[in-house]
């Protein structure tokens, strides 16, 4: 393991510790990673540095709290991906090295309250009811549901299970004319756009991630009546992680409900408390994955095994809420969900936010970065996201 100092920092605040072949200066009060052997530190950030050769090195960085607080500057580096997946043979379950609430989550201050953090951190997701109005949601909704309407009528003839339509890329669901999603609507649509730069959203987005956000990707998901076919389940940190090349778990999803999610319709369910381990999934990723992920995943889903252990430790939980109720939750946690066989629309927004410190590199496993409209790397789009205090609908 290779490790070095980066930054310089008072001797007088800092105790020595030898790592390997290097020297540590630490200061007191920082935490140390669990998967970090033989550190006595824990880093608050993580940022994957440039690859050298086959190797990749990690660095592992404190930094001030986004909210403005008083936290030391160390960074530290090692060779060892702390999120192996797509493993030739048995699949494994690690426990996290990284935070969840980001920065010092007991004096985090911001939107959601101590107590509100203390929920997300414990079970990694948390829904915040009423969040948008009906008529805000009523917009977006129609705004979603005609471009959707429009695609499915132009596609009627044209059976392909992925659709570049103009700037928008859509998805079907299997062996249907009926669109299962559509991405990057808000580099077009406004009422997309400014919902993603929401304050109301962002500013929870940032205090739990604690640093400036941009967005990763983002989907409208329809799982429509009597056709919405469910997605498996699955963590999406650990695809981001090995076929976008994203370094660390510091990002989130926010979910806003369009329409009423019941357990009938199918709501989004989450197993609780699965964020805080790392299921490393068995087999090897197939070319262009993506292609057919995006309609069924194939690689990158966890055993039964570990699904089983997952759930009967926190159990399942429908994500149930009103439109205009939002959902967040952590990037690692298991989630999915089942078809629709109702007369009910269950259209949701997701937003995928990512700090800025833990930009894409290249991706972890053995493919070619996925397409722009799955994973951004733009730097146009990859840029801090200025709240917006007045959006309008
Ligand atoms: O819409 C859903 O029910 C789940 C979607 C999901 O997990 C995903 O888009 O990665």
């Amino acid at each position: 393991m290779y490790v070095t100092m980066a930054t310089t920092m008072c001797i007088t605040m800092a105790t020595r510790r030898s790592i390997g072949n290097g020297v540590l200066l630490l200061p007191k009060r920082t935490i140390q990673p669990s998967n970090m052997r033989s550190m006595a530190t824990k880093a608050s950030t993580y940022t994957a540095a440039p690859i050298y050769g086959d190797k990749r090195f990690f660095s592992f960085t404190t930094s001030h709290s986004f909210y403005g607080n008083r936290r030391h500057h160390v960074t530290m580096t090692t060779e060892e991906d702390p999120y192996p997946s797509r493993l030739p043979d048995a699949a494994e379950i690690r426990v996290r090295p990284d935070p969840v609430v980001w920065g010092d989550d007991s004096e985090q201050a911001g939107p959601f309250s101590r107590k509100e953090l203390q929920s997300y951190k414990t079970n990694g997701y948390i829904v915040v009811e009423g969040l948008f109005d009906a008529q805000e949601i009523k917009r977006c909704r129609e705004t979603f549901t005609a471009l959707r309407d429009e695609f499915e009528e132009d596609m009627e003839s044209n059976k392909k299970a992925y659709i570049n339509a103009g700037e928008y890329a859509c998805i079907l669901e299997p062996g249907s004319t009926k669109i299962r999603s559509i991405f990057s609507t808000l580099k077009f649509l406004s009422v997309a756009n400014q919902l993603s730069r929401d304050r109301r959203v962002v500013g929870r987005v940032q205090q739990i991630l604690d640093d400036d956000v941009y967005i990763h990707h983002s989907r409208v998901n329809f799982q429509q009546a009597f056709k919405g076919s469910g997605f498996y389940w699955h963590s999406d940190f650990e695809t981001w992680h090995v076929e976008d090349g994203m370094p660390r778990p510091r990002c989130l999803s926010c979910v806003v409900l369009m329409a009423n999610n019941l357990p009938q319709n199918g709501a989004l369910m989450v197993i609780p408390g699965s964020h805080k381990h790392y299921i490393a999934c068995k087999g090897e990723t197939p070319e262009n994955h993506w292609q057919s992920s995006l309609q069924d995943q194939y690689a990158g889903i966890p055993t039964h095994e570990a699904l089983s252990q997952m759930a009967k430790a926190g159990g399942i939980h429908y994500c149930t809420g009103e439109a205009g109720s939002v959902i967040f939750f952590d990037c690692n946690l298991m989630h999915g969900s089942h078809s629709n066989i109702t007369p009910w629309d269950r259209t949701n927004f997701f937003l995928a936010y990512n700090s800025v410190d833990n930009r894409l590199v290249s991706p972890f496993g053995p493919t070619e970065p996925r397409p722009e409209h799955i994973s951004t790397r733009d730097p146009a789009w990859v840029q801090p996201i200025v709240p917006l205090d007045k959006p309008e609908y």
